[in-house]
This record gives C-alpha cells, structure tokens and sequence, in this order.
C-alpha cells in the first residue's frame, strides 16, 4: 500500500500496555475533524465540532464515544473520559494540525480509541512518521530528527547527552556552518575562474585555501568523537570467558552487585549465556557470563561452550578469566573478532605473585590481576576499563559529538575530498578540479542534513524508530 504524506496519521504515543495515561496522537489537515467524530466537550455531551472549535494551543475535557454504536437510549457507547489538546498548524511537533488526546491507560480504552480515530478517516501511522513530518515540514532537521530516537533510547547520562547534542541541533548547526563556509570558498575559486587576471594565491582564493585548511581540521575532531559516541549511543558489550571454574561468575555477580549467577566449585556450574544490564562511568554496559572453555562430551555443555566462543568473538571487550592457582590460557580462536581484551588473572588471595602467569600472555597486553572473592584489584580493574574506553574527561554536556555511524560515514568521505581538494589546488591543478571536490564534499555533509538524498535513505532512517514518534 501506498501511503501519502498527506494523509491524517493516527497512533498511540505511549508504551503499549497498563498505565496511568495514555496518548493517543493524531496530525496531518484534517486532524481536528476526525476528532471531532469521536470526541465531545464534557458540557454538549453531542458529537458536533468539539475540537474544530476549540481555541488554538488549548487543552479541555471531553469524553470519547464510538459514534457507530448505541445504547438502548440511544446515545453512542461511553468509551472513556479524556483530556483533549488541538495544535493548530505550523507551530506544531510536525508542523501540521495535531490533537493529542489523554485517555486512561488502559489496553482495551487504547486499542479501541486509536481504532475509533482510524474508522474516523485516519491511518495508521508508520513508525517514526510523526517526526519524519517534522523533517519534511522544514521544522528540523535529518540529523536532529535522528536524535529523537536517540533520547528515547538513552540509557545512561552519557547516552542522553550525547543523543541530546544531535536534539538540540547542535551538529546540524556545526555542519550547516561548515557547510556555508565551504560554500563561501567555493564563491572564491568561481571569482578565480572568471577573473583569471587575478592571481589565485593573492587574492580571494588563498582566504579559500585557509578556510579548507581550517574546516578540515573541524571535520576530524568531530570524527574523532565517533568513539565516544558510540559508546554512549549503543554501550559496551563486556563478556567474561576462561576455564570453568576460574571465577567468571564470581566476577560477574560482583561487576553486577547481586546474586545474578550461580557460583560453586564444581567445574562447568554455568551453562547457558547470562546477560545483565549494567552502567559503568554513565555507559550502558551489557555483560555476559559464559560456560567456561573447555572439551567436554557432554552435549548440553558443549553447546554453552560454543556460545562462550560466539558471545567471546563478538565482544567489544572480553575479560579473559585466569585461575591464578591453576592458570590455563586461551586458544588463538578465543579471542574478540574486533573488540579489545583484558587478561583477568583471579584468585590472587590464593596466590600474590602472578608474574609466570603474565610471561605467558602476549607481550604488551592488558593484565589485571584481582580476587573476585574479597575484592582486591578490581578498583584497578574498573579504572583499566574507563582508561581503554574513555577518551580522557570527554565533555557530553558542552561537546559536538557524533554518535552515528551515517554521520561519520559522510563526514569522512567530505574530509577526504577537501583534502583531495587542498592537494589539487596546492599541485596548482586547475582550478575547477579543486572546486568541483569541494562541491561534493558539501553535498556529503548535507547529506547529514537531510538534502538532496533519496527517499530510501529517509524511509530507512525513519523505520528504526518506534510507532508513534
Ligand atoms: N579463593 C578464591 N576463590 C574464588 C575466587 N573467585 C572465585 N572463587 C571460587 O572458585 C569457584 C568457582 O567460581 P565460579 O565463579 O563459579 O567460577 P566460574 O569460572 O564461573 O566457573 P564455571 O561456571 O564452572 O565455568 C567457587 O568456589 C568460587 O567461590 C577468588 O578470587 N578467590
Ligand atoms: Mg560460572
């Protein structure tokens, strides 16, 4: 089915289930008599033009009523009470006609509003298409429209923060500025073209050069934040993995405060993956403990332990446990496909000098010795993890930084066609080459802003959010 995007959308706002309140959101022109279909101001008690007459940016009482159904006197079935809200387009989330309507929060008072409302005239709305209206209403931009789902997403304080710089348009105004700025060079080298009397490096074009230079240099810091965007945009996957019985649950219920996995001295105790949500320095971390490696015949066992290769493979740091008493070490295999390691050689009360252990590890890696069982050296542990992951005191409130991967994406290949550029006007290339890199590098970063790309790339970006945003 083809849907316009000028259709009446309808959808419940809030999360399904049980709760206090529930809002049911409606945009698009003919929002406010498709409400009136089924709502009434609590004095007419009539279905008429309730919310058509309301005044502008208001909020009042009403009541919701299946208009198709009566009772044996005649009057349409009470749905439920609610608090109705009409916004009148432009100044609007989606910059057109809206009527957000408070019921209770109950499934059934829900799911029979919303099919109220789309018997009324409206349509489903498609996931994210409340704020897709808003982008293609002009009132934000691509990059600010992306950070909704960001917000409603961050777990920590860090991934608020940084999903909250993207809201704010804080990276669309950095790129719009870049942006203008390459624009305004541009302008220079035309001057250069057209007016080949004037030396290039003398006159407008060198302000041409300086601003390549400079906006080169803005391009790679924001890059750089990637990491740290990252991070706090999709969290660290942290798996524990070793030999049964070195300590992995141990650590893991301490890492998780609680009694989250069994722990006994029979080698082999954990089976399946257990995974918990965890926040370390204001980072969503997932952290998995696992069976622990080794060959066995036993067939359950062995799938656990082919799980601990797989969840060990994919980590973005695997805690390598060691038994410091009965050290063994882990097979070329075993190892994170891309994420980082540390050696967590455990059981250091039983024995202190672990420095044989560490001549066996590779040279240069990263070594924590702790006791999982009275806490020693897992301070120090936490510490080596902040140190791998955390670029220095990275500022989330007052900082730019870019948490995705399309953002980065377009912001590396811009940076390298300036740098082709400056290398072209450097080489004395003529002038319409160094220019027409630098077109297409503002093309890339506004791409970023949502222009000149096509409707599958909007459509992709939109269909990751939730229904009813
Ligand atoms: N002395 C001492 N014992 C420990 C320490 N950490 C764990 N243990 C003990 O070692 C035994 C195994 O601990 P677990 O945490 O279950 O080990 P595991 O690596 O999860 O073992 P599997 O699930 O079998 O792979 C238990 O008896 C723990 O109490 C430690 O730091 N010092
Ligand atoms: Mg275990």
């Amino acid at each position: 089915m083809i849907y316009s995007d000028n259709d009446t959308i309808a959808a419940v706002s809030t999360p399904a289930g049980s709760g206090g309140i529930a809002i049911i959101r409606l945009s698009g022109q003919d929002a406010f008599s498709v409400a009136d279909k089924i709502i009434c101001g609590s004095k007419s008690g009539v279905l008429s033009a309730f919310v058509t007459e309301m005044g502008d940016h208001t909020i009042a009482h009403g009541f919701i009523f299946d208009p198709d159904s009566r009772s044996a006197d005649g009057r349409a079935e009470l749905i439920d009470e609610c608090l109705v809200s009409k916004m009148a387009a432009p100044k609007t989330y989606t910059t057109e006609n809206i009527v957000e309507i408070n019921s209770h929060g109950g499934y059934s008072v829900v799911n029979k509003t919303l099919e109220l409302l789309l018997k009324a005239g409206a349509r489903a709305a498609e996931p994210g298409e409340f704020t897709k209206r808003a982008f293609l209403g002009g009132r934000i931009d691509l990059s600010s429209a992306e950070a909704v789902m960001d917000v409603i997403s961050a777990k920590t304080d860090n991934s608020r923060r940084a999903a909250v710089s993207g809201l704010s348009g804080r990276i669309g105004r950095e790129i719009s500025d870049i942006c203008a700025a390459l624009t305004g060079a541009m302008a220079g080298i035309d001057v250069s073209i057209e007016y080949p009397e004037y030396e290039f490096d003398e006159a407008v074009g060198s302000d041409a050069l300086t601003v390549l230079d400079e906006r080169i240099r803005q391009l790679k810091k924001l890059s750089s934040t990637y990491s740290q965007g990252k991070i706090a945009k999709e969290g660290i996957r942290m798996v524990l993995a070793g030999s049964p019985n070195a300590g992995k649950s141990t650590l893991m219920n301490l890492f998780c405060g609680t009694d989250r996995s069994i722990v006994t001295d029979v080698p082999g105790t954990t089976r399946d993956l257990i995974e918990e949500q965890l926040q370390l320095f204001g980072f969503p971390v997932t952290i998995t403990d696992t069976a622990g490696l080794r060959s066995t015949a036993d067939i359950v066992e062995k799938i656990g332990v082919d799980r601990a290769k797989d969840a060990a493979g994919g980590a973005d740091l695997l805690l390598y446990v060691i038994d410091a008493d009965s050290p063994s070490f882990p097979e070329a295999t075993e190892g994170p496909a891309y994420g980082k390691i540390i050696y967590v050689i455990n059981k250091t009360d039983l024995r202190s000098d672990v420095s044989s252990i560490v001549d066996q590890l590779p040279e240069g890696a990263a070594v924590a010795a702790v006791s999982a069982l009275t806490g020693e050296g897992v301070e120090e542990l936490f510490d080596q993890i902040k140190g791998m992951f955390l670029l220095g005191s990275f500022d989330f409130t007052n900082e730019t930084v870019i948490t995705s991967k399309r953002h980065k994406q377009l912001i590396d290949e811009a940076c390298s066609l300036l740098e082709l550029s400056l290398e072209s006007s450097k080489k004395g290339m003529p002038l319409d080459l160094v220019a027409e890199d630098l077109r297409l590098a503002t093309e890339k970063l506004c791409e970023i802003l949502g222009k000149n790309i096509s409707d599958e790339v909007i459509d992709s970006i939109f269909q990751r959010f939730c229904v009813g945003k």
